[in-house]
């Protein structure tokens, strides 16, 4: 322990470390001193971007000491820490959410005053922190709040990518993609702490050798690269705790260019620094469909060792026995991405700490959970064995020997069925030799959890049926949640106002207390009251938009949202079939304009770089848009708006604005959803297919205060199997098919019929995600939103009924059935 080596003796070097005065003047003192002794400038010659970082630097100091007594408290306390594993955390910004965890919003908000700043405009300078997709990253992120919100020990595991999400901007309505320098500014949140690099090795190959009569395989491999930890502080709402996010970037070793890449040639050795450097550059920017890349296996081993090491070498006492490692630790593994650390702990344990394999199986069992986020095949990670092998060769001995010891196991349960033992094989063979990493997460974790209840039992009945009637108790599910800090107390500062009003304070650590809101729904004064607030928030988005360069919203309109990564299975194609349709409808004089429901439809959305379709579908949205909004027919009825860079910060925004939230995924395909969740929280009306975590908010808001539509997963299993045929629906209804004839037309395409053929035919022929089967459903549900909307009163008391029946879905609550059902953790005093 190095700090036991430094023997200060001047007083002041002891004394415990204090935050600054919790005061207007204390905040001011420090924030000054941070101005002029962290940036260098005084407070008249300083900038906006100056000013925001040494406002950073003081909420830091604030939470300093609380994060050191909490680090000590995780040594000596011996309690089981969380480590959360996940390759993404989409944290969005951190200075507003900060400021709120340490109660100074207040105190910062009159300091700045003070020094007549404009606050709004320091805030503005935040660049968040994109380090994840979507769903998956963004969950990781509310988790980690959750859990430093409850006083459970945690260390969130990651990867500090130099680029994060790329930054997207639109070109005659195409997606174009801008590399996110995030920390060009400055990366105030964050330490670095090369003194506790890892080091983290590569490729090479194995041997057995003679260890006292015992034959042991070691692994000499080949390069090498840093780990160097950078550390953020995740502080729990109003409890004084300051967990830690500890997030790896790869810095070449001395040894790299040393020994094996050095010819001699110093100009050459630098730059293949470069190479091992790499490894933490970029995030890939694929959603759902992994790409199978060398190198996203380097980051995934790269990141998972390296917290591995940390943990037993930093947090566990020096002389721990490794036996108690599953008293001590729970390793959550977010989808696939980190299940590489398998193999790596039972690596440390069988190969440094010399452990029986039986004995190091046993615990790594223990100290392994696997939580699934998909459905989609092509979304199930699967490394070639080859590729595996070349660069982890010790890594893929020891999958096969747990594969050996797994089949043995269900050959001794099952039989000799070489089928089954085919399906199960963790190997798999075809198209070629492959390791399904899905696979050797549930057949090493302790538990196998899906993030809804549908989601849960068709991983049960289908993706990972033969393990789950091996294993029924392995199997649970844990419906998803979302931090209700960020997504209503901030996002939505009125309606918090109003909520405290009415329920007092404490909603935001027991969500459930918003069901007091059900008896209010009644109260004609606290509908007005509520719809003010919506009202206030969509004018609130309308700026926030201008200031990005967009259209402002027009007063009036329901505002109809889409917020989600582009994808096929998601259906946005199925949302402007609607749009569509409805100004089809409207030109063609079958609608008559004066009866329509005026309404904005805002989309936000990315598309992975290299997923064709998907551009293409942003490419349409983008040009049914341009057609719409600008067509005097249409007199201004129709809106679509399409920001560009949909990002955390401007979901935060856009959520409290919307007045219907858009959940149309296929039946079977959307594993949870979260921003469903976050839109009915803020008073959004859903309308959705019976799809992911749909079922449980329809479940809990009642059918009512729901726009159910389409298929359930049932019906698309038999459509699919009955032989589906996308032309037949086209065939068959006459405002589809006007739709879809409008596209092709070129009407969107200034006459250019081959721009959106390839889409065309793909509806028309292929339609994967059945978007034609379900789209009358669609467009009666779409009917009843319009009727509904028409009786505002009765709009806003489904509304209210939305939020006050939302609490369930609080990470918070996500959390207690993680600790209750799968980590067997608790919180600490
Ligand atoms: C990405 C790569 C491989 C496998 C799964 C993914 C994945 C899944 N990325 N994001 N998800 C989403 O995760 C969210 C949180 O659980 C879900 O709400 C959402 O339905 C998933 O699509």
């Amino acid at each position: 322990d190095k700090s036991s080596e430094l023997r200060p003796t001047h007083p002041l070097a002891v004394a415990p470390v204090v935050a600054p005065a919790a005061s207007v003047d204390g905040f001011t003192k420090q924030f000054l001193q941070n101005l002029n002794f962290d940036q260098g400038v005084t407070l008249s010659t300083s900038d906006v971007n100056d000013q925001y970082l040494a406002l950073a630097y003081t909420v830091r100091d604030y939470l300093m000491a609380r994060w050191f007594d909490d680090r000590a408290k995780q040594k000596t306390q011996q309690a089981k820490t969380v480590c959360y594993l996940s390759a993404e955390y989409l944290l969005g910004r951190q200075l507003d959410n900060n400021l709120l965890a340490a109660r100074l919003t207040d105190i910062a908000t009159e300091a700045l005053a003070q020094c007549g700043i404009d606050f709004d405009a320091v805030r503005a300078v935040e660049i968040e922190p994109g380090l994840g997709n979507g769903g998956l990253g963004r969950l990781a992120a509310c988790f980690i709040d959750s859990l430093a919100t409850m006083s459970v020990p945690t260390i969130g595991y990651g990867i500090r990518y130099e680029y994060g999400i790329f930054r997207q901007s639109f070109a005659d309505g195409q997606q174009i993609e801008q590399p996110d320098a995030w920390t060009r500014m400055g990366s105030p949140w964050d330490f670095a702490h090369p003194e506790a690099a890892q080091t983290i090795s590569f490729a090479g190959h194995t041997e057995t050798y003679d260890d006292e009569g015992v034959t042991r395989s070691r692994w000499i491999p080949e390069w090498n690269v840093l780990a160097v930890p950078y550390n953020m502080m995740v502080p729990g709402y109003h409890n004084g705790r300051v967990n830690t996010l500890r997030l790896w970037r790869a810095v070449a070793t001395n040894a790299f260019d040393l020994h094996t890449f050095n010819s001699g040639d110093y100009v050459e050795s630098v730059r293949a620094q470069t190479f091992a450097e790499n490894i933490s550059k970029v995030l890939y920017p694929e959603d759902s469909t992994p790409q199978g890349k060398e190198l996203r296996l380097q980051q995934q081993y790269f990141f998972v060792a390296a917290s591995i090491a940390d943990f037993i070498e930093n947090v566990l006492p020096d002389d721990f026995d490794l036996e108690k490692l599953p008293e001590r630790v729970i390793f959550q593994l977010n989808d696939t991405h980190p299940v590489i650390g398998v193999p790596e702990l039972m690596r440390v344990l069988v190969d440094e700490k010399k452990l029986e394999w039986d004995a190091a199986w046993a615990i790594t069992q223990k100290c392994f959970a696997y939580t699934c986020h998909t459905l989609l095949p092509e979304a199930l990670e699967v490394w070639p064995v080859d590729l595996l092998g070349r660069l982890l060769p010790r890594h893929l001995e020891i999958i096969y020997r747990i594969n050996d010891d797994f089949l043995l196991e269900v050959r001794e349960r099952f039989g000799d069925d070489e089928m089954l033992i085919r399906n199960m094989s963790i190997i798999g063979e075809h198209p070629s030799r492959s390791v399904r990493m899905a696979y050797l997460a549930t057949v090493a974790g302790s538990k196998v959890n899906g993030v809804a209840e549908l989601h849960s039992q068709l991983l049960r009945d289908n993706v990972l049926k033969d393990f789950a009637q091996m294993w029924p108790d392995k199997f649970t599910n844990v419906t998803n949640g979302v931090t209700p800090r960020r997504f209503l107390r901030l996002a939505n500062p009125e309606l918090s106002a109003l909520i405290t009003e009415a329920l007092g304070a404490g909603w935001t650590v027991d969500l459930e207390r918003l069901r007091g809101l059900e008896a209010l729904a009644d109260d004609a004064d606290f509908r007005e009251r509520f719809a003010a607030v919506k009202a206030s928030n969509k004018r609130r988005l309308s700026r926030v938009l201008e200031a990005r360069g967009e259209a402002p919203l027009d007063d009036g309109h329901l505002l109809d949202v889409m917020i989600k990564r582009l994808h096929e299975y998601k259906r946005q194609t199925l949302k402007v079939l609607h749009i569509v349709s409805t100004y089809e409808g409207i030109v063609s004089g079958r609608l008559d304009v004066d009866a329509v429901q005026p309404r904005t439809f805002l989309f936000g959305a990315k598309a992975a770089p290299g997923y064709g379709m998907a551009k293409r579908i942003i490419h349409l949205i983008n040009a049914v848009g341009d057609v719409v909004s600008a067509d005097e027919r249409v007199q201004g009825k129709l809106k679509v708006l399409y920001p560009a860079n949909y990002n955390v910060t401007l979901a935060e925004s856009i959520i409290p604005a919307a007045d219907l939230s858009e959940q149309i995924s296929l039946a079977g395909k959307e594993a949870s959803g979260t921003g469903n969740m976050k839109l009915a929280l803020n008073g959004a009306l859903t309308i959705g297919t019976d799809d992911g975590a749909n079922v449980e908010i329809r479940k809990l808001v009642g059918d009512d205060n729901f726009f159910l539509f389409g298929m359930s997963e049932p019906e698309v299993e038999a459509l699919w199997a009955e032989g589906y045929r996308p032309a037949d629906f086209y065939q068959e209804d006459g405002e589809l098919r006007r739709a879809i004839d409008l596209i092709a037309s070129g009407a969107f395409s200034d006459g250019d019929r081959s721009v959106f053929e390839p889409l065309v035919s793909n509806l028309l022929y292929d339609d994967r995600f059945m978007a034609l089967a379900d789209f009358r459903s669609y467009l009666d549900a779409q009917d009843r939103v319009d009727a509904a909307y028409a009786d505002q009163d009765a709009w806003v008391r489904s509304a209210i009924l939305n939020v006050a029946r939302s609490g369930y879905f609080s990470s918070d609550r996500a959390m207690r059935d993680y600790l209750d059902r799968i980590w067997h953790a608790t919180p600490i005093s």
